[in-house]
């Protein structure tokens, strides 16, 4: 018998990628997706057609549509990844976050219990490293307390603890990934390390003079997303439903990664100047090509997160340095290469 898993977020970067993990594992796929204007699904375009990828209308502020969703496709596993995942944007709407990202994992769990699929459904839980926030304890683990700092990381912890809730009343099968950052090169162009390297290489190709830059010296455990769903799926194949941290257990700062992207296209910098007034510098032309700007920083910024992947790597068998920070950097630079190289020729 085919295993059934429903994603939420099917059209983000982990969505993709469990779908992909999922299909070639033998499941049928459900997706939730939602109506938008443009219709743009560029990260699954190429799942569709495959007679086990199924595409469904819902969201998560909607509880009728999930009730719907999983009655009809009755799920033997559901990865709830959908979310307004942007911290930074978690400040300009942070009653619409709450919404999807708090109340959201509310609204899977009970749509579970009222199709009465409680006790064969297994749930696993896009939780976030932001839990950790301001915090307080280096490196984090399933241990540390939580300190979340922004709305974004407060709605988690709710998701956070519902799931937990739920665990333990109703013996129910979910789990949550505590993942640090991971990156690829279907990461939303917004994210810190994204728009670097699509920035390092327009510039490296003549198309933009400059890139402009919030918190320089902030603290990231950056993995690789493809390397990262192959651990949700492990969550819920464990005997027992637990939580667990999900990172490398290696640590870099944004100006670090900033430095290797801008590397990999060819620039290497020189950085001069301290917090607004830092400039990093071609050392070739001596041309300034990023700069801080105030619109980059955030009321409260999380400046620390360095994961101890102990648990999962030995409860769980995984990996966490299959793709090294420098093969991750170097990944995402080639292929921003390449889709600069199409631009430049269209
Ligand atoms: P992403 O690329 O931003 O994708 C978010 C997904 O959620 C998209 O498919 C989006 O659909 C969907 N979505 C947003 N609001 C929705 C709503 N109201 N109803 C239904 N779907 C909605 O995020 P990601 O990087 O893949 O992350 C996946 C999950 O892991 C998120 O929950 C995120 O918070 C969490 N997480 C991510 C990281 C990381 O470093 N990537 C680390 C820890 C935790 P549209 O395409 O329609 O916008
Ligand atoms: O790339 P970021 O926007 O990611 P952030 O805030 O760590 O959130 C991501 O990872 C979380 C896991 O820890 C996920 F839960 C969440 O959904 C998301 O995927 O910012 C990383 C750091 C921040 O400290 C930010 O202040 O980079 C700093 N930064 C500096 N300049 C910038 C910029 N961030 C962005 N987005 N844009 C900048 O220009």
């Amino acid at each position: 018998m085919m295993k059934v898993a429903l994603i939420t977020g099917v059209t983000g970067q982990d969505g993709s990628y469990l779908s992909e993990f999922l299909l070639e594992k033998g499941y049928e796929v459900y997706g939730m997706i939602r109506r938008s204007s443009t219709e743009y699904r560029e990260r699954i375009n190429h799942l569709e057609g495959n007679t086990h990828f199924h595409l469904k209308y819902g969201d998560l502020s909607d509880s009728i549509s999930l009730v719907k969703i999983i009655g009809e496709c009755r799920p033997d596993e559901i990865y709830n990844l959908a979310a307004q995942s942007h911290v930074g944007v978690s400040f300009d709407v942070p009653e619409y976050t709450a919404d999807v990202v708090a109340t959201g994992v509310l609204r899977v769990l009970e749509a579970v219990r009222i199709c009465g699929l409680a006790e064969t459904c297994r749930i696993y839980q896009a939780s976030t490293s932001e839990l950790f926030g301001k915090v307080e304890e280096v490196p984090q683990r399933e241990t540390t307390p939580f300190h979340p700092y922004s709305p974004y990381a407060v709605a988690k912890q709710y998701g956070y603890w519902i799931i937990k809730e739920y665990r333990e009343a109703y013996n129910m099968f979910c789990c949550s990934g505590i993942l640090f950052n991971h990156e690829s090169e279907r990461r939303g162009e917004t994210f810190v390390t994204r728009k670097i390297t699509l920035a390092a290489a327009r510039i490296a190709a003549g198309l933009q003079d400059k890139l402009y830059l919030g918190n320089l010296s902030s603290l990231r455990d950056w993995g690789y997303a493809k390397d990262y769903v192959e651990c949700m799926w492990l969550i819920l194949q464990n005997e027992k439903p637990e939580d667990f941290v999900i990172a490398t257990g290696v640590q870099h700062s944004v100006r670090e990664f900033a430095t290797l992207a801008f590397h990999h296209a060819g620039i290497d910098l020189e950085w001069q100047g301290d917090g607004m007034d830092e400039k990093g510098i071609d050392k070739a032309t001596g041309k300034v090509v990023v700069e801080v700007s105030p619109e980059f920083y955030r009321p409260t910024d999380v400046v620390n997160l360095w994961g101890d992947p102990t648990k999962a790597k030995t409860e769980l068998g995984w990996n966490p340095t299959k793709t090294s920070f420098e093969d991750l950097v170097r990944i995402m630079v080639e292929y921003d290469t390449k889709k600069v190289a199409l631009e430049k020729n269209i």
